[in-house]
């Protein structure tokens, strides 16, 4: 059986579930409220499963993985049907690319702790803080929609007309603009891809407020 450990706000947790989902795969959920109690990941317990005191982490079997483009890796080579990423070279290396831009420059500036050492170490107020967290939106958004538009690559979904990784780290980083009210009417290929997403039941059933401990 496979555990996941997650938070139902946690994009990064949000990209696992939309996997498992699309692949049909059953798992248990594991609550770790990064909120509660000053944060339970970094409880001991937690913190001797995941050294990195984030979410997600995913157990299976007596298997322990972390960080979520490794473990969607993972479950795309275990569980090969549908594909998350493409066949070709090229094609596999662009769909990387778009979910790095995602995982890698976009999502880590953004993050709870990033957010509360700008709050509590640097003291920034809550307008500075947005500005922060709107500049890297900006950033990011700009070269994903400059990426997909461009390209011929891009159908209905970031990579053709199934979904891929792509698509998997785009949505719930349109959720995340949304939750902190970043316009995102200059991408509309990007507000195209993730509506034609989140018409999926795969998708609609991974959103936070479908999860378990949802507030
Ligand atoms: N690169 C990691 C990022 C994981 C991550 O940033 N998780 C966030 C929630 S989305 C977290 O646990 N933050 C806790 C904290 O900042 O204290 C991955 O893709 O799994």
């Amino acid at each position: 059986m496979i555990k996941l450990y997650e938070y139902f706000r946690s994009s990064a947790s949000y990209r696992v579930r939309i996997a498992l989902k699309l692949k049909g795969l059953d798992y248990e959920h594991a609550s770790i409220h990064l909120r509660r109690g000053g944060g339970e990941q970094f409880s001991p317990e937690y913190r001797a499963l995941n050294p990195q005191e984030m979410v997600p982490t995913l157990v299976d079997g007596g298997d322990v993985l972390l960080q979520s483009l490794a473990i969607i890796e993972y479950l795309d080579e275990k569980y090969p049907e549908p594909a998350l990423l493409p066949v070709g070279l090229l094609e596999k290396a662009r769909v990387r690319a778009l979910a790095q831009v995602v995982a890698c420059e976009m999502h880590p500036l953004n993050n709870l702790r990033v957010l509360e050492y700008l709050r509590n170490e640097l003291k920034h107020d809550e307008s500075e803080v947005t500005r922060w967290i709107h500049t890297w939106f900006e950033k990011g958004f700009g070269t994903l929609e400059r990426l997909l538009a461009d390209s011929h690559h891009t159908g209905s979904f970031c990579h053709g007309d199934s979904p891929t990784l792509a698509d998997v780290c785009l949505v719930p980083q349109v959720a995340s603009a949304q939750r902190f009210e970043f316009d995102l009417s200059p991408y509309p290929t990007v507000q195209r891809i993730a509506e034609a997403c989140n018409a999926l039941p795969a998708f609609e059933q991974a959103k936070p407020g479908k999860q378990p401990d949802a507030a």
